[in-house]
This record gives C-alpha cells, sequence and structure tokens, in this order.
C-alpha cells in the first residue's frame, strides 16, 4: 500500500509528541517535527523521488538516520521506533497534546491522574468534573478543556490542499492516460484552491465506449470502489479520501465544470439568474426551452448570463457576483507578481542552508529581494539568536548585499512578543533591521481580553511592523488561540503595521475572509513563507493561491513592491 508523505510526516510527528511527553531530548523533537515539515514540503511523494533515484539523506534536517527511516516506512508501512515509543506512552495521548491548552505535560498527568488516554474519556472526565481536583488544573483549565473540545472536532476529516495535492495530481495523471479520455480536470473545492478539501471530483470528457470507469476503479490506491456505473462512479483510497469520477459529453464540459466546482452556494445564486430569464441550468447545459444555448465552456455559460467569467478562487458566494455584474471583479494577484519573500529562516538559527544559499535559491525564483527573519534569544529551542548573534548576522547581511548581484537581502527578524506585551530584543538592537517580524510562539492559552492586550502592546513598540500567523492556527493540528482579531486590523491600520498571511499550506494564516476584511478596510498584505529551506520558498503559491481567494489584487500585496517602496510602505 502506497505511503504518502502525509503518512511518513504523521508518523514522526505522533513519534514527536509520544516522545516530548516521556520528555525525551528536545532537539531529538524538534528533529522529528522538521522531519515531518521537510517530508511535507517535498514537490512530489517521497516514495516517488527514490523510485527516481533520489538521495532523501541530502534532503535538509533528514540525514542517513531518517532517510533510513524514511525507505522503511515506505517499503513495510511501520516505523518501528514508533510502536517501540508506543509501548511506552499510549499512543492517544499524542492526540490528547493537541488539544488547544492541554501540552505533553498535562497529558501525561491526565493519564497518570486517571488513566486518560483518549478524547472520548478526556471529554467524560471533564464533564463529570474529575479535572478540577488534579493539582495544577481547576475549574477554570477545565472549562478551557471543555471549550476546546468542542472547537477541536469540527465534523470529518479533510485534507490539507498540499496533501490532497500529492494524493490528485499522480491520479489526474493516471486518468489522463487512459485510452480514449480527451479532457481531465479537478474540479469542486481543489480547484477553488480551498485551503482543506473534503473529496475530489474529477471531471472527464472521453470517446464513446471507452473504458474510462473499468480502468479508474483499478487505479492501485483504489480501497473500496463504491459505486460504479456509465457517467459516475466513485471509490475511496487507502488514504480514506473519496474520489468522484464523472464522464460528460463535449457539449457540456464547461457547464458540468462550472457545476462541479462550486460552490454550492455560488452555483444557486447563478442558477437563479438562469432561472429570472426562464431558462434552466444544469450540468448539461443552459437551456431556454429544451435547447442548449451554452455547456461546451465555462465562459459561454457565464457570458449568456451576462457575467464575465468569475475565476474559480472567488466562487464562494461572498460578492463575487454583485462585482462580476458590476464590472469590478478584483485582477487577482498571481505568482507572478510577487518581487520577493518577507519571512524565511536560515542557519543563524533554524534554517537549513546559509545566508547566501537562501539568497541564491531567491534570486533563482526571480525575486528581487529576500527578508530574512531568523528566530529571537526566547526561542532556544529553533536556536534563536542573542543580541550579539544578530549583530554579526546584520553585518554578514551588509557584506554579502555588497557581493550579490540581483538579489537584495533584507535585514529583518522573527521577534518573539513576551507575555507581557514587551518584545525579545531591546529596541536598541531593532532600530538597526529594515523590518520587524513580531511573533507568539507559546502562551497560546492567554484569556482573548489578554491575548489582545498583548499583541497591542506589542504593537506600540514602533519598531513592529508585521504580525505573523496572527492566529497561530495549524489546520487539522492546532486551533486558532482567542484573539480579537478584528481589533488587531484596525489597530494595526491606525499604527501603519501589518499581518501577515502565512504561506506554509499548513497555516495560511490569516486566512481568506480576513485577506478580504483587509483588503477591504484598506490594509495591505505581506505573503511570507516561513521557509526553513529552499524548498520551503515553493509555498508562496499557497499563499497567493489563498490571497485570491481574499479577492487581493497584486496592489494589495506587500511583497509586490520594490525593496525602497516596501520599506517606505514599512516606515512607522
Ligand atoms: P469539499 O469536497 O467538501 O471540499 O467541497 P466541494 O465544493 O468540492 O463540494 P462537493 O465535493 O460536495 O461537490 C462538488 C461541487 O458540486 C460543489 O462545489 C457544488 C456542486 N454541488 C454539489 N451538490 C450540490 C447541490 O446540491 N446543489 C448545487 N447547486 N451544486 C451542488
Ligand atoms: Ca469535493
Ligand atoms: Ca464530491
Amino acid at each position: 500500500m502506497p505511503v504518502h508523505n502525509s503518512d511518513i510526516a504523521e508518523a514522526f510527528r505522533r513519534l514527536a509528541d509520544l516522545l516530548e511527553i516521556e520528555g525525551g531530548n528536545q532537539y531529538r523533537v524538534r528533529a522529528y517535527r522538521n522531519a515531518a515539515a521537510t517530508v511535507e514540503g517535498l514537490p512530489h511523494d517521497a516514495a516517488r523521488m527514490i523510485e527516481q533515484g533520489a538521495d532523501l539523506s541530502e534532503l535538509p534536517g533528514i540525514g542517513e538516520d531518517l532517510a533510513g527511516k524514511i525507505e522503511t516506512l515506505i517499503e513495510t508501512g511501520e516505523l518501528p521506533l514508533l510502536e517501540e515509543v508506543e509501548g511506552r506512552v499510549p499512543e492517544g495521548l499524542a492526540e490528547i497534546t493537541h488539544v488547544s491548552g492541554i501540552g505533553p505535560k498535562r497529558a501525561w498527568k491526565l493519564y497518570e491522574e486517571l488513566g486518560i488516554e483518549t478524547i472520548e474519556a478526556l471529554r467524560k472526565a471533564a464533564e463529570a468534573g474529575e479535572i478540577r481536583d488534579i493539582e495544577g488544573f481547576g475549574e477554570k483549565t477545565e472549562q478551557n478543556i471543555i471549550d476546546a473540545l468542542g472547537r477541536f472536532e469540527g465534523g470529518e476529516k479533510r485534507l490539507r490542499l498540499m496533501d490532497a495535492e500529492h494524493i490528485a495530481e499522480p491520479l489526474l495523471d493516471y486518468v489522463r492516460e487512459i485510452d480514449g479520455v480527451k479532457q481531465a480536470i479537478i474540479a469542486g473545492s481543489y480547484r477553488r484552491q480551498k485551503e482543506t478539501v473534503g473529496d475530489l471530483d474529477i471531471l472527464v470528457t472521453a470517446k464513446r465506449g471507452s473504458d474510462v470507469m473499468d480502468r479508474f476503479v483499478k487505479y492501485d490506491e483504489v480501497d473500496e470502489v463504491v459505486s460504479k456505473g456509465e457517467t459516475r462512479s466513485t471509490v475511496v483510497l487507502q488514504s480514506g479520501f473519496h474520489v468522484d469520477l464523472r464522464v460528460v459529453a463535449e457539449v457540456s464540459y464547461g457547464a458540468a465544470l462550472f457545476y462541479f466546482t462550486g460552490s454550492k452556494a455560488h452555483n444557486i445564486v447563478v442558477r437563479k439568474r438562469a432561472i429570472d430569464r426562464g431558462w434552466k441550468l444544469n450540468e448539461y447545459g443552459l437551456f431556454e426551452d429544451n435547447e442548449r444555448i451554452a455547456g461546451k465552456t465555462e465562459e459561454e455559460v457565464y457570458e449568456k448570463l451576462d457575467l464575465p467569467f468569475i475565476p474559480p478562487l472567488l466562487r464562494e458566494n461572498r460578492g463575487e457576483i454583485e462585482a462580476a455584474e458590476n464590472g469590478e471583479l478584483p485582477d487577482l494577484v498571481q505568482l507572478d507578481d510577487i518581487r520577493g519573500d518577507l519571512h524565511c529562516h536560515t542557519k543563524w538559527s533554524d534554517g537549513k542552508f546559509t545566508l547566501r544559499e537562501m539568497a541564491e535559491a531567491a534570486k533563482d525564483k526571480g525575486y528581487a529581494f529576500l527578508g530574512i527573519t531568523d528566530h529571537s534569544k526566547s526561542q532556544t529551542v529553533a536556536g534563536g539568536l542573542s543580541e550579539d548573534g544578530l549583530a554579526k548576522q546584520i553585518d554578514e547581511i551588509d557584506e554579502l548585499n555588497e557581493e550579490l548581484d540581483g538579489i537584495r537581502l533584507l535585514k529583518g527578524s522573527e521577534v518573539d512578543i513576551l507575555e507581557n506585551g514587551k518584545l525579545d530584543f531591546s529596541d536598541n538592537i531593532l532600530a538597526q533591521l529594515d523590518y520587524v517580524i513580531c511573533a507568539i510562539h507559546g502562551g497560546f492559552n492567554l484569556s482573548r481580553e489578554k491575548q489582545t492586550e498583548r499583541v497591542l502592546r506589542a504593537m506600540d513598540n514602533k519598531h513592529f511592523n508585521i504580525l505573523a500567523h496572527a492566529t497561530g492556527r495549524l489546520i487539522n493540528e492546532r486551533a486558532p488561540y482567542e484573539i480579537d482579531l478584528d481589533r488587531i486590523m484596525t489597530e494595526a491600520e491606525d499604527r501603519g503595521c501589518f499581518l501577515e498571511l502565512n504561506a506554509h499550506p499548513n497555516r495560511l494564516d490569516i486566512d481568506d475572509a480576513r485577506c478580504k476584511m483587509a483588503r477591504d478596510m484598506g490594509l495591505m498584505v505581506p505573503i511570507g513563507t516561513d521557509a526553513h529551506s529552499i524548498n520551503g520558498l515553493e509555498t508562496m503559491r499557497f499563499g497567493v493561491a489563498q490571497a485570491g481567494r481574499g479577492w487581493l489584487e497584486a496592489k494589495d500585496v506587500l511583497n509586490t513592491r520594490a525593496p525602497d517602496e516596501l520599506l517606505k510602505l514599512m516606515r512607522r
């Protein structure tokens, strides 16, 4: 059974969680987490890369030992060290550490005191009032746990967009190779580039009588065939992911693509326009009486309804139809508009490459600048810099900028916002930087008021330019912390600060809806990848897609500007 990058990452993360619960070495724990992130960030499945002769031990943060573990996982589906650790620590505890406010120490304490090994047991104990009596917990913590559990299980499991890609793209290649297939495309939320994807909706046009369905259900990752018909089949892959495949006639391709791209909310409003004109719109076409008046292309369907083509990213019924009607659709920001990356790490903290290597990689991408933002001193496990270290890095960047041709490094830092709202570096050193990104990396459990105050107080510091990953969420892993982002956005606008759109596919923070709010209030958005390696720079495209979903145009995105203009815009 094929092992995908998401499986490998999950195994490493579980291992890291369990080792952490055991009180294992922090650096080792971090190494497994970093490896998980590295594997997730690979352009293709590791299995496929090995097949093609790649040496995984050359990847940043992997090395011989981890490369061996990845190979074992791919070959056997098992990770012996994980099984060994699971013999000592109940595996359910890993999940419990992800409930907001619990963490490894508390998970272990809950297990020791009450034998809690599962989320369900945790819920029962919290609701029965058994947790308040454990030393260091109390009634308030107990209530927080109940609230957190409410947010924790938001329904069925959806795949993050990047994990979905790793499954979808090889499958799409396979479908395209089937004899008789003319066009094949993935519609649904995948085409709308939503941050998570519930299932895949593949649309195909094919020659009559071809054996598309027979071949589709024989794809080697198919675990179960739910239904198989001439025009529609549904399968479940081994990963648990559902895939619908529909074969449509070419005359209907555009109408079907429109229909299955959705969203449902968007479809309903567009269909109403057809009904208002006395027509009928379905997946086969746009019909007047029984005559098809459009359907071959999506453009044609929109056009007949007096609308310009609406990009899939916008199809969420968030005002796009009114905007289209008034000729006011945004001209969405494209990857090509991005002139540089504002958030990345190097060997100076927990990144894998040197300043020069990162600079060269950014230059190869056609960037004009790269903002270097290594961690600050409180982030000891992430190799945070001391003030002296930062001063040295500043000197090295100045020297490098003398030498480098065609790319400029900007001097930045990702500075921790301490719980009291102070920044982790003195004003003296911050004043020497081009700009400062500020971030919350701990103390996630403060009340909404306190967390908001914490950030606002940090923003009072005139060196504060950008708030990184403003909600701290990790998609499918960690809920956002409580914070009043409406207020923070208003105050940021007042003070000339910005909220980052973190492009990492596990974060995408701020999200699309917040991007749209920022646009509406005239607050520009910087997009940063938070890259810890050269490969990490590639995730910019996820940030750009999310920005597009938030209606952002090039003019709304800070890092579409040349470095001098950018720094001027950031000046407070
Ligand atoms: P997902 O899979 O949960 O991430 O989200 P989608 O948007 O891919 O939704 P899915 O797979 O249930 O259906 C694909 C598209 O088919 C959906 O975006 C719109 C269309 N669709 C599905 N059900 C309905 C419906 O009842 N009415 C209309 N108008 N369209 C529908
Ligand atoms: Ca879908
Ligand atoms: Ca579907």
